[in-house]
């Protein structure tokens, strides 16, 4: 019986149709997919931390304005994405436990401290620019919920890495010390934000297995040369400095070669221990325990609009 489900299951997977939250699935299958969407979705809502930040101190109403809306996106694209979590049998509690408790991890670049206006610019065209590669991909993903909602997303990450880059623009075209500052962000954000991809195909523990399941359509290191190569003429059109020296266009190749990447800090951060990994959670904490009450008004609300419907 669970032969014949399987291999139904697997010849939707090669048709290429998608899994719905009703078919069977393995269990395996299920987890991995718990686990890849809970912690996206888990990134975006940490990630709305850095920016905000910033939301009190744009330097004009225009940007204030652009930036609140970007956040604001971001806490909707963790929205949609827990709720495609949830389809797969997993409470909103369970998740947001596991992330307050360290069990359920979140993109590593957000535990990078944005310190300057100019990081507003290089997160939202490299972090975004770096998510928008994977996400492309993942609108092909094998499981319904998910791929629909990278459809999504992808419409707004792609205003939000225009938005970045325009900011980036304007300061790399500015005075010097508006050119420094744009400098400066890049060299901090270029490294994190190829750490985004993930360990070397080699190194990842997940890949093999997502690939084949259809999960992942392309591997951490494809998608990563994909940003290198985006991203090399992107800089070079801001007239900054490449942060990797030997990045240089390979005739042979067909793609822009790089220096590597410092892996001892990639895993320091998403091992906890990145400059602002401790102050992302506390923050989370605080601020869900916050909400609670908005939380207990909307069951009430609900529960007494139930009530009245059905007296
Ligand atoms: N950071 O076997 P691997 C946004 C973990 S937010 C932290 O290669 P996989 C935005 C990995 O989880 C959008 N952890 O894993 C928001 C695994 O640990 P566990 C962010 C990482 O899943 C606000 C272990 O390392 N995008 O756009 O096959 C403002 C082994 O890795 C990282 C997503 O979340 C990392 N960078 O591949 C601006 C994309 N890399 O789970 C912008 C969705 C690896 O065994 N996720 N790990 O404990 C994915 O596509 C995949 O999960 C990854 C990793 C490519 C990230």
């Amino acid at each position: 019986m669970s032969e014949d489900l399987e291999a139904k299951f697997l010849r939707k997977i090669e048709g290429e149709e998608k899994i719905e939250p009703k078919d069977w699935m393995p269990d395996g299958y299920c987890k991995n997919l718990i686990r890849q969407i809970s912690q996206h979705a888990h990134s975006e809502v940490i990630g709305m931390q850095p920016e905000g930040n910033w939301i009190t101190r744009a330097p004009s109403l225009r940007r204030k304005a652009v930036l609140l809306a970007k956040v604001q996106d971001e806490g909707g694209h963790g929205l949609y994405l827990y709720s495609a979590t949830e389809t797969l049998g997993i409470s909103r509690d369970e998740m947001i436990h596991a992330l307050q408790t360290g069990e359920a991890k979140y993109a590593s670049i957000f535990n990078y401290p944005a310190q300057t206006w100019a990081d507003v610019g290089a997160i939202g065209w490299l972090v975004d620019g770096a998510a928008i590669v994977n996400q492309v991909s993942l609108q092909r993903t094998s499981y319904g919920p998910y791929a629909r909602g990278m459809v999504r997303i992808c419409k707004e990450e792609s205003f939000h890495q225009r938005q970045g880059y325009e900011l980036m623009l304007v300061l790399a075209r500015g005075s010097d010390d508006q050119k420094a500052l744009a400098q400066d962000a890049l060299n901090r954000f270029y490294w994190p934000s190829l750490m985004m991809f993930g360990p070397h195909d080699a190194e990842s523990a997940h890949t093999a297995k997502s690939m084949q399941w259809k999960i992942k359509r392309q591997s951490n290191d494809e998608l990563r040369q994909k940003f290198i190569d985006q991203t090399a003429p992107q800089i070079d059109f801001l007239g900054l400095d490449h942060p990797d020296p030997e990045c240089k266009w390979n005739e042979e190749r067909g793609h822009y070669d790089n220096g590597e990447i410092d892996w001892d800090e990639f895993y320091d951060v998403i091992n906890g221990n990145g400059h602002c990994n401790r102050q992302r959670i506390e923050h989370h904490v605080r601020a869900h325990r916050e909400g609670e009450w908005v939380r207990a008004a909307m069951q009430t609300y609900e529960a007494r609009k139930k009530k009245a419907k059905a007296a």
